[in-house]
């Protein structure tokens, strides 16, 4: 597709106003959760079967990062793909077009506001279960992007030429924290919706297994990759789980493939937001205890990091499950 999409100006199919649900604000605090009294539909025990297997929880370990092929159906890619599209050319996601040195990228941050799918795919059944295996039930979604990326406007594909923006997620976590290895604390999910099994196409590059590196040796001379540097070439539909901790970058995009990808954070409850959470009220309201966990359910900020079950709804789901797991 042309890049950037034409203008079309579509209708917004939620632009109803937003409020802002900040888990630090105490007016979020669910007192009563519903759920206590009369648990509504939750997840669907059929998940389990995507919870992570010994196999893969020892290859993300090694690795600092698991990729899952055929996360995402063709149905509910196509419609993923096809809101970004949406957004797109209503101009909204352009806010997020920040990166100095790929200059055809777009990155949105706090995007799960923007449609009803980005917020329910917060709790989806075939990458969660991967997600609480890694990490245990104590989490939530602390922070989301949503990136696009298009044609570069000149130039070709040189993994040798200048270095590209290698870092360890999280900013000042990684200054702030003294042990070596730094802790894990969280991970991301990354939704690949176009087609990335060739270089060139604005692939994510890691370093495997170097989450446990607190440091990195960057080309002297800036020009070309850190040793070991690979590029995560997947298919479309592909979900690749990654340790915060892993060198990884993006690049620039040299292909006529615009590449669309959506980026989950989820770390321990006791970390703060990286970005807004800012969604539809009805939204939350509607949605079954673990989304709403996910979404920053507590019933007071105490519940964070030591949590009573009216804090944690996955414990008691998984508690309850456990026969199954
Ligand atoms: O867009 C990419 O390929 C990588 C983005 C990134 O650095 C991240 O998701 O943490
Ligand atoms: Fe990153």
């Amino acid at each position: 597709m042309a890049y950037p999409p034409p203008i079309q100006a579509p209708a917004l199919q939620n632009d109803a106003p937003r409020q802002i649900h900040n888990p630090h604000n105490p007016q979020f605090h669910i007192l009563e959760p519903p759920w206590v009294e009369s648990p509504r539909p939750t997840m669907d025990a059929g998940c389990l079967k995507y919870a992570l297997t010994d196999d893969e929880r020892e290859t993300f370990e090694r690795d600092g990062y698991l990729i899952v092929e055929n996360a995402l159906p063709d149905e509910k890619r196509l419609s993923l793909i096809d809101t970004i599209d949406r957004l797109h050319a209503s101009g909204v996601l352009e806010e997020g077009r920040t990166d100095a040195t790929i200059s055809m990228r777009i990155n949105k941050l706090g995007f799960t506001g923007m449609d009803r799918q980005f917020f329910d795919l917060a709790a989806y059944e075939r990458t969660l279960p991967k997600v609480w295996g890694a990490l245990g039930w104590n989490i939530y979604l602390y922070h989301t992007h949503l990136a696009v990326t298009g044609k570069q406007p000149e130039g070709s594909y040189d993994p040798n030429g200048p270095t590209w923006g290698w870092h360890q997620d999280s900013g000042r976590m990684n200054q702030d924290l003294e042990t070596d290895p730094r802790p894990r604390i969280s991970l991301k999910v990354g939704y690949f919706l176009t087609d990335v099994s060739e270089e060139g196409r604005g692939n994510f590059w890691v370093i495997p297994g170097s989450h446990l590196n607190n440091e990195l040796v960057r080309p002297a001379n800036g020009m070309g990759q850190p040793k070991n540097a690979v590029p995560v070439l997947v298919d479309e539909g592909t979900a690749v789980l990654f340790d915060r901790r892993i060198w990884h970058t993006a690049t620039p995009n040299y292909s006529d493939y615009v590449r669309k990808v959506l980026f989950y954070g989820y770390g321990y409850r006791w970390i703060r937001t990286r970005d807004e959470m800012e969604f539809p009220q009805a939204w939350y309201d509607e949605s079954h205890p673990i989304l709403q966990q996910m979404m920053g359910h507590s019933t007071n900020e105490f519940g964070r990091s030591s949590p009573s079950d009216a804090d944690v709804p996955l414990k008691v789901w998984l508690e309850r499950h456990a026969h199954a797991a």
